[in-house]
């Protein structure tokens, strides 16, 4: 495992000790309830730890991964999305909709004429590997201010164009992760367009968070109040279905 991981543990060691201590919990209404406030406190926990605008490691080139693994979806076949590669994604667009004042809609040309974010950072997935990778886009926090977020919207919801093994899937943050300067929407990964294993054409990166959280094949944004009422309600395609949780914060 990671360093990462293993950080993650310690700080989620307490946590672990009470579980042990009783194992059915998981399986009461009670039981949920007391794994949601251990989420809610780990995640003010290390908030508290660290500052609000702290940056993610960044790496040097010569530590970049020789290959990036793909993970999850890899090659989706639904809703034309292999038409889409094929014209190599011309008529690709990010939509910006939701509680926004001025709803946009980009092409993928308009997007490298924004202000451009490169980083090298590690992706650590939850099934136990990491990855070293390069990545280029504008920041988040670009398209958010071109749109001019509403007030009273909470949470950036990211749509994907793939159908994974239960449904369409898809990811969201607060609004804190959402402006953080290292949340991009990369479209390059080690200098080149993003692969298709990899989210092509364009991928959300959230350098603080675990892998699921980096939702592939983005078809657009949505500014919204709550989580309740997309998907079954948990905020993400892996906390719908795998019981995840909402914030994975490294
Ligand atoms: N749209 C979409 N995004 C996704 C996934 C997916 O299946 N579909 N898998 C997630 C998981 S679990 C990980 S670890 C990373 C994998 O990114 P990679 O394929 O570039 O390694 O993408 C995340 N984003
Ligand atoms: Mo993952």
């Amino acid at each position: 495992m990671s360093f990462t991981m293993k950080r993650r543990s310690v700080l989620l060691g307490s946590g672990a000790l009470m579980l042990g201590a009783c194992t059915k919990v998981g399986d009461s209404q009670a039981g949920k309830r007391f794994f949601e406030t251990v989420d809610d406190w780990q995640m003010g926990l290390q908030r508290a730890l660290r500052a609000r605008n702290a940056l993610a490691p960044e790496y040097a080139p010569e530590d970049i991964s020789p290959t990036f693994r793909g993970n999850g979806s890899t090659d989706p076949q639904n809703d034309g999305y292999p038409e889409h590669v094929a014209n190599g994604f011309a008529d690709w667009r990010f939509t910006v909709t939701g509680l926004v004042e001025r709803p946009l809609s980009f092409t993928l040309d308009q997007i490298m004429t924004l202000p451009q974010r490169t980083q090298i950072t590690r992706h650590d997935c939850v099934e136990g590997w990491s990855a070293i990778g390069q990545w280029t886009g504008p920041q988040l926090s670009t398209f958010l201010e071109l749109a001019r977020v509403r007030e009273g919207a909470n949470y950036v919801v990211f749509r994907c164009a793939d159908d994974y093994t239960r449904g369409r899937y898809y990811e969201s943050i607060d609004m804190d992760d959402a402006y953080h300067p290292q949340t991009i929407i990369a479209h390059r990964l080690n200098g080149e367009p993003l692969p298709v294993k990899n989210g092509a054409p364009l991928r959300a990166r959230v350098e603080r968070q675990l892998g699921y959280k980096h939702a592939k094949y983005l078809t657009g944004i949505e500014l919204v109040a709550s989580l309740d009422t997309i998907g079954l309600g948990k905020g993400g395609y892996w906390e719908d279905y795998g019981g995840y949780q909402w914030y994975a914060g490294m």
